[in-house]
């Protein structure tokens, strides 16, 4: 039987040290190639929280706080203390996209994947490799629904609710 590909959501991050060398552009280009969509995308600064549940599975690693300082971009102080988070949807859209980006550990990836052209690891023995991207559709909806809300995202992906919240504040501008 022939293999079907099927719609996929992934959760993509370009980490801080994509940011800091300028390559945000030249990813994007190589993301391209995948012919996906993007249906969300945002700057965000990292807290300690979102990086302990984004990366539940190392949280116990002895290298952890190590990787902490990275993901958060405090390595490299507070003008990049911020990554790019993007939703992209299509066929095969998770597997397409780890294998551009290459394999984790930049040293080991393919020189011309994405994290093989662009990673290092770093003094602290980090895998410095410019970019997240989900591995699984388990994780892809558990990351989406971690780092977006709903209405930041211009599909109905997932089921949603609605509730009803009395004295809920928001900002708005002024
Ligand atoms: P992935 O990013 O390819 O999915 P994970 O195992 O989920 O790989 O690890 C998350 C991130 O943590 C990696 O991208 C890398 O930046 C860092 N990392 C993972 N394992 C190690 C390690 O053994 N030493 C240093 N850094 C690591
Ligand atoms: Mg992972």
């Amino acid at each position: 039987m022939q293999n079907k590909e099927k719609t996929q959501y992934t959760l993509i991050i370009l980490k801080p040290d994509a940011l800091v060398k300028s390559l945000t552009g030249n990813i994007l280009t190589r993301l391209s190639e995948a012919r996906l969509r993007i249906i969300a995308a945002k700057i965000v600064k990292v807290s300690r929280e979102i990086a302990e549940k984004h990366y539940a599975h190392l949280k116990e690693k002895p290298f952890f706080n190590d990787l902490y300082e990275y993901f958060s971009g405090k390595t490299y102080g507070p003008d990049y203390e911020r990554v790019l988070v993007m939703v992209y949807e299509g066929d095969d859209a998770i597997t397409k996209v780890r294998k551009i980006a290459g394999a984790t550990n930049p040293l080991e990836a393919d020189p011309i994947t994405i994290r093989g052209a662009y990673g290092r690891i770093n003094k602290k023995g980090i895998m410095e490799n410019v970019i997240h991207c989900s591995d699984s559709d388990e994780s892809a909806e558990n990351e989406v629904k971690m780092w977006f809300k709903p209405d930041d995202i211009i599909e109905n992906i997932y089921p949603t609710k609605v509730e009803t919240i009395r004295d809920y504040k928001i900002r708005t501008w002024a």
